[in-house]
């Protein structure tokens, strides 16, 4: 069952997806703890094997410390300086499998051969009679399948086992008392949920843990599997909003986002508007829709489903293609060609503490009240609690408006707007209400926490 973690998961976290360590620690320090980000998820920082691709990343050699992220000693000053600044670090962890091929090494130097690993030895792994090879994932509609073949070449470990279960455990609470807070558990949808309550028991409670389950039609596993032990990833959360975005007339839809769009409970769902894998597939909307995907971040933080997971990018034009060379600075970022930062674009930026504010003092999240839509559907407005208020609007057009906000009367600052800039000054009336022009496809965001 669900336990109070360490990381709030009524905040925002962001995943700095190939970001070094060290870039890490200093986006934590200069940006996102004044942002109000609780959180980073970082790329899996163990060992895996050489080449310059984005996915060699999730082909773990051994779980020493080293990867194209940086050392072990990078890898805890990130994590000693995020943590100081209320920024919690959240491994990616690849436990699913070991490195494909029939062998080389790591980019530590660690030698490997087919199925063979210093931490596992081919009987740790799923196998036919045949120690050597395994089945190939090819059928979602069975479970064993699904979770005891090897997916896409990759040899699947025995996750029933009590030894494999040890390692991993072994792993990640190696991580736990280096000061990490958090665990997004790759392909969890190929392991058995309760198998991999072997290892996630073996953590303190109040370790996050999420498995990344991504829900498919008439496919025999099942996000619900995963609930009673972990919070579990919503795919759909995207997919079913998104094109409410997309479509104009459909913003006004969007005030029932949750459980009865057929999504999971909640409490237990990471969400996002699309991942590392998404983005090179089949996400509604990347960064590189621009305003529309802004739309929709805005949606995501704004609004009271889930724990949402901000996607900062590096620009990519092939499926294939690594990270940039330039390390992540505010140089770097939203260049065209190196860093796309997404979670520094001042509206999404804005919206985290605006949320944070929203959430303060109030047991649990508190509903989107007060909601309003226009006529055509393209602009609505609503408030979070008596401390946060918003108007999206997605029309063409700008559009003016007075709304009931909730708030108590007096100046505030438009959060939506550059922090660079000087306050954009936002009235409340003494009844509450606000009188507001909000330009095509942005948003005006008003919170207790940011006076004018
Ligand atoms: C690479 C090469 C392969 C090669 C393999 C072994 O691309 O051609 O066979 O190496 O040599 C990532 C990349 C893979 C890459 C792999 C290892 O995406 O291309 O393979 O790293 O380097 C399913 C899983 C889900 C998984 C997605 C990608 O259920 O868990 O596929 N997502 C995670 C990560 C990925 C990562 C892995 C798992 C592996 O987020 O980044 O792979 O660690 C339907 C189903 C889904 C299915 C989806 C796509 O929607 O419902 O379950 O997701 O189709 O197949
Ligand atoms: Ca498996």
């Amino acid at each position: 069952a669900a336990v109070a973690t360490s990381i709030d998961t009524t905040g925002v976290f962001v995943h700095l997806f190939e970001w070094s360590h060290s870039d890490v620690a200093d986006e934590c320090e200069n940006f996102l703890a004044p942002m109000g980000y609780n959180g980073v998820q970082v790329s899996p920082p163990n060992e895996h094997i050489t080449g310059s691709e984005w996915w060699t990343r999730y082909q773990p050699v051994t779980y020493n410390l080293t990867s194209r992220s940086g050392s072990p000693g990078e890898f805890q000053d990130m994590v000693d300086r995020c943590t100081a600044v209320g920024v919690d670090i959240v491994v990616d962890a690849v436990v699913n499998h070991m490195a494909a091929g029939g062998g080389g090494s790591g980019v530590a130097g660690t030698s490997y051969s087919n199925r063979q690993f210093p931490d596992y030895d081919q009987t740790d792994f799923h196998h036919t009679s045949d120690l050597d090879t395994n089945c190939a994932v090819t059928d979602y509609t069975n479970q064993q399948d699904v979770q005891e073949c090897d997916l896409v070449g990759l040899p699947d470990l025995d996750t029933s086992s009590s030894k494999v279960q040890d390692t991993i455990a072994g792993y990640l609470n190696g991580l736990w008392d280096m000061g990490v807070k958090g665990f997004r558990i790759d392909a969890a949808k190929h392991q058995e949920a309760s198998q991999m309550n072997g290892y996630i028991s073996q953590l303190p409670d109040e370790a996050l843990v999420f498995g990344e389950v991504i829900e498919g039609g008439n496919e025999a596993v099942k996000p619900e599997m995963y609930e009673p032990y972990m919070m579990v990833t919503e795919f759909d959360w995207a997919q079913d909003v998104a094109p409410n975005v997309i479509s104009e007339g459909k913003l006004q839809y969007l005030s029932t986002v949750g459980e009865s769009w057929g999504l999971i409970p909640s409490e237990t769902a990471v969400i996002f508007t699309d991942n590392h894998d998404t983005q090179r597939g089949n996400a509604p909307l990347t960064y590189k829709d621009g305003e529309e995907y802004n739309m929709l971040n805005l949606f995501m933080l704004a609004s009271t489903y889930g724990y949402p997971k901000v996607m900062s990018s590096y620009y990519f034009t092939d499926h294939d293609q690594g990270p940039p060379s330039a390390g992540a600075n505010e140089d770097t970022c939203g260049n065209g060609s190196d860093w796309v930062c997404e979670h520094r674009w001042p509206g999404i930026a804005g919206l985290v503490n605006w949320r944070k504010t929203a959430v303060a003092g109030e047991s649990g999240k508190p509903s989107m009240d007060n909601w309003a839509s226009s006529d055509d559907g393209n602009t609505v407005a609503f408030s979070r609690g008596g401390a946060a208020f918003v108007v999206l609007n997605r029309a063409g057009n700008d559009v003016s408006g007075t709304y009931k906000t909730g708030l108590p009367a007096g100046d505030y600052c438009n959060v939506i707007v550059g922090s660079d800039k000087d306050c954009e000054t936002v009235t409340v009336n003494g009844d509450g209400t606000v009188d507001v022009t909000t330009q095509s496809m942005t948003a005006v965001a008003i919170h207790t926490g940011a006076l004018a």
